[in-house]
C-alpha cells in the first residue's frame, strides 16, 4: 500500500557532505493528538500520538551549503522567510551542523504545496522535508529512527512524516529523553481508509499550535486528564488498527480530537480553532452515520475538518462533505509515503 519505510534511510550514495539534496515529504493527520510539551527545547510531548501520512500536499525542500556565507539564506514557497519561520529554520540547521560539526551556512528553498500554517500540517511535512535534505546536504548518516529524532527537534509532528502510512510518536521518558522519542510505522494491514479534507479556512491561524499548546499545558484545568484519557486512546487505536476496525479506529480519533479541543477551549483565555463552519461539516459528519456510512472527523489547530472513512466511500463522503462546505475546497487522500530524497545534485 505504501512505500517501505527503509526508503527514508539516508541512502550511502548520498552519505558524506553532499553539499546540496532535494527532499519531498507529505503532511500526516494525527488520529490520536499530540498536544503539549514537557520539554520545549527539545521539543518532547507528554503523551504519545499516531497519525497517517497523506498522499497530498508534498513539500519540497533544497538545501545547498554556501561556504563563506555568514547567514542562512530561507525562502518559503517563493518568497523570504522573516520573523519566527526563520528563526526556526535557523536554529533547526543549528542543530544538524552541531552534529555534523560542520560550520558552513546553508540556502533553503521550501515550496508547500499546501496553505502554510492553517492547521494543514505543513510544519509536518516541511521539518521533515528539511531534516532529510539538511541531514544530507551535511552528511550526517542516519537510519529512520535517528532522521525521526532530528525532525522532531524542528517540529513535533514532523517526526512523524518520516514515515508513510500510520506512524506513532512516541513521547519517550524523562530519563531517556532526547532518544526515546521519535515516530515508528504501525503496521495497519486491514484498514484501507480515506481522508477527505475539508479546507474551510486557508488563512494563517491567530494563535500557532506551538503558543496554544503551552497555553493549554499551562492554564487548562482539563489538561491531565485529557492525557490520560488520550494515553488510554492510544492503547485503543492500535489494537484497533491491528485488528482492521476502521469504525473503532474512527470513533476512538473522533472521540481524542473533541478531547483535545475540549482542553483548549478550557485555556484561559481560550483557544478557538473551531467555527460555525466546523460545525456544519460535522453536522454532516453525524448525518453519513446515521445513514450507516461510516465516516468520522478530526480537527487540528485550525478549522478545517478530515473525514476518515473506508477508501470505497470516499466519493460518497466527499460529496456531501462538499456540499456542507459551501463551495470550500475538500480533497480526498490516501495514506501517502514517508519523506525520501530526489537524489543530489552537487
Ligand atoms: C498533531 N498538532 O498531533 C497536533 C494536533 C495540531 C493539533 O502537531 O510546536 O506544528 O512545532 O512541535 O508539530 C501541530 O503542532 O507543533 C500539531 P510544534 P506542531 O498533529
Amino acid at each position: 500500500m505504501c512505500p517501505d519505510h527503509r526508503s527514508t534511510v539516508i541512502p550511502p550514495r548520498a552519505r558524506g557532505a553532499a553539499g546540496s539534496a532535494v527532499a519531498v515529504a507529505h503532511p500526516n493527520i494525527a488520529l490520536i493528538k499530540y498536544w503539549g510539551k514537557r520539554d520545549e527545547q527539545l521539543v518532547l510531548p507528554w503523551t504519545d500520538s499516531l497519525s497517517m501520512t497523506l498522499d497530498i500536499f508534498p513539500t519540497t525542500t533544497r538545501v545547498r551549503l554556501a561556504p563563506g556565507a555568514s547567514d542562512d539564506t530561507v525562502t518559503l514557497d517563493g518568497a523570504p522567510a522573516r520573523g519566527e519561520a526563520l528563526r526556526r529554520v535557523t536554529a533547526f540547521l543549528a542543530v544538524v551542523r552541531a552534529r555534523a560539526g560542520l560550520r558552513q551556512r546553508a540556502v533553503v528553498d521550501s515550496e508547500n504545496t499546501v496553505p502554510t500554517g492553517a492547521g494543514l500540517a505543513s510544519s509536518a511535512s516541511g521539518f521533515a522535508a528539511l531534516a532529510l535534505a539538511a541531514a544530507a546536504a551535511y552528511g550526517l548518516d542516519l537510519d529512520a529512527t535517528a532522521l525521526s529524532r532530528l525532525a522532531r527537534r524542528g517540529s513535533g509532528s514532523a517526526s512523524r512524516s518520516v514515515f508513510g502510512g500510520f506512524a506513532l510518536w512516541h513521547a519517550g521518558t524523562s530519563e531517556d529523553a532526547d532518544r526515546g522519542s521519535y515516530a515508528e510505522r504501525v503496521p495497519a494491514e486491514g484498514v484501507d481508509p480515506a481522508l477527505v479534507v475539508a479546507i474551510l479556512d486557508a488563512g494563517r491561524k491567530d494563535v500557532s499550535s506551538r503558543e496554544a499548546m503551552r497555553r493549554t499545558v499551562d492554564t487548562s484545568p482539563l489538561y491531565r486528564s485529557w492525557a490520560a484519557s488520550s494515553r488510554a486512546d492510544l492503547l485503543d487505536m492500535r489494537a484497533a488498527l491491528s485488528r482492521g476496525d476502521l469504525d473503532a479506529v474512527g470513533e476512538i480519533a473522533e472521540r481524542n480530537a473533541f478531547g483535545m479541543h475540549a482542553t483548549m477551549l478550557a485555556a484561559r483565555p481560550a483557544v478557538r480553532y473551531l467555527s460555525p463552519a466546523t460545525f456544519t461539516v460535522l453536522d454532516s459528519v453525524l448525518r453519513l452515520r446515521r445513514e450507516g456510512t461510516a465516516a468520522y472527523a478530526t480537527m487540528d489547530a485550525g478549522p478545517n475538518v478530515k473525514v476518515l472513512c473506508r477508501r470505497a466511500d470516499a466519493e460518497r463522503v466527499a460529496a456531501v462533505v462538499r456540499e456542507a462546505a459551501a463551495g470550500a475546497p475538500v480533497h480526498v487522500a490516501g495514506p501517502g509515503p514517508g519523506a525520501r530524497l530526489m537524489g543530489e545534485d552537487r
